[in-house]
């Protein structure tokens, strides 16, 4: 069989998501299917360093000089760029058919619309995007013809469970374990240190998401996710608390049935199908049925207990900037909160605050969404 050569370009390769896909691409069995063209990292260097020695791409960008210098030093002879230019220097490249954006934060939204001006596919592993600038960035896609392909395990699982059919959809379902404060009482959240919060579980993530998963927020932003990619009201997004996290999420059908996507938690299958979208091809098998477990449970999150899960449904139904807001708000506090300067009580204090403060913009441009983020970065930081 022929195969076309997809070029690859990996944003933030030395990330949770980053070094997982690098696993993907390592494990697949036609080693034909992808060439990776460019890669970045942040402050890992080192990581970094070997990672290009195996995957050899042409083009790398560094988080900062320094670390653009140390790469030059090594390797002379390849593209070395650094900072947000640098992301945008890579993106850019027509010669790209997908990027994977597994950067954090809102580093990842400007490169990302710049790839898909040029028709390159996007595997998204970068929630800010479409949290910050969902309409912008979903009306490109369709401008431009290039596909969001989700890399979140949930977005993925109700990707593959619609089977693409989201015309004939009731509702979807978005799995949350619940992460490690689910049993806990109010007064036991509010006054959890970021010791407690780090400790999921079920899945093993960058800090940021870990503790965005404590307080649901991470779950909130997924809903808003979901509202983007799939274009569904959020009348249409339940959230149903499962802890075992065997279920990635499901689709519920006008006619009563349930489909859902399901396997251990790993995010080797997300990344993989996001990648060889809509083949599916054969990788480093990690599911076995025999060992999904026998008691799967389900049941309504507690949205007193987890206020930061109904803040993002109602930034998410108000739209315009105020999911700016939501994001940036948080991000700041989640980053506080990990250097023990702020408890979990400030983080939903203050985003509920900026929430309420904040003179939405319906339909903003991306300089008024990035307006409004630096505005809020400023203020709290
Ligand atoms: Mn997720």
């Amino acid at each position: 069989m022929h195969t076309t050569t997809k070029n690859l370009a990996i944003l933030g390769s030395t990330g949770s998501i980053g070094t997982q896909t690098l696993e993907v691409l390592e494990g697949l069995q036609n080693q034909e299917l992808f060439n990776v063209v460019s890669m970045s990292c942040g402050n890992n260097i080192d990581l970094f360093v070997e990672q290009v020695k195996k995957f050899n791409p042409k083009k790398v960008c560094a988080g900062n000089e320094k670390g653009a210098k140390e790469l030059k030093s090594i390797f002379p002879k390849l593209e070395i760029f650094y900072g947000e230019e640098g992301l945008i220097e890579l993106a850019c490249d027509k010669s790209l058919d997908i990027m994977l954006t597994g950067t954090s934060g809102y580093v990842g939204l400007k490169p990302t619309l710049c790839a898909i001006e040029n028709g390159t596919d996007i595997a998204l592993a970068n929630k800010e995007t479409l949290v910050m600038a969902g309409d912008i960035v979903m009306e490109a896609a369709k401008c431009h013809n290039a596909k969001i392909l989700p890399v979140d395990s949930e977005h993925s699982a109700i990707l593959q469970s619609s089977a693409g059919k989201f015309d004939l959809l009731d509702k979807i379902i978005i799995t949350a374990s619940g992460g490690p404060f689910l049993n806990k009482t109010k007064e036991e959240i509010l006054n959890a240190t970021f010791v407690d919060a780090l400790k999921h579980p079920r899945w093993n993530m960058g800090k940021k998401i870990t503790i965005d998963s404590a307080t649901l927020m991470n779950k909130g932003l997924e809903v808003i996710e979901a509202h983007h990619l799939f274009n569904l009201p959020y009348e249409k997004i339940e959230v149903v608390v499962h802890p075992e996290s065997i279920v990635h999420s499901a689709v519920e059908f006008k006619d009563g049935s349930i489909v859902a996507q399901i396997g251990l938690p790993s995010m080797h299958i997300p990344i993989q199908y996001a990648l060889c979208y809509p083949s599916r091809e054969v990788g480093v098998k990690t599911n076995s049925f025999s060992l999904l477990g026998q008691n799967l449970t389900f049941r309504a999150p507690d949205f007193e207990k987890f206020p930061c899960l109904k803040m993002a449904y109602e930034a998410g139904k108000l739209g315009g900037t105020a999911p700016v807001v939501l994001n940036a708000a948080n991000e700041v506090c989640v980053y506080k909160f990990l250097e023990g300067k702020i408890g979990i009580k400030d983080i939903i204090k203050t985003v509920e605050a900026e929430l309420e403060n904040h003179k939405l913009i319906k339909n903003p441009s991306l300089n008024e969404i990035f307006e409004v983020d630096r505005e809020i970065r400023g203020r709290l930081k």
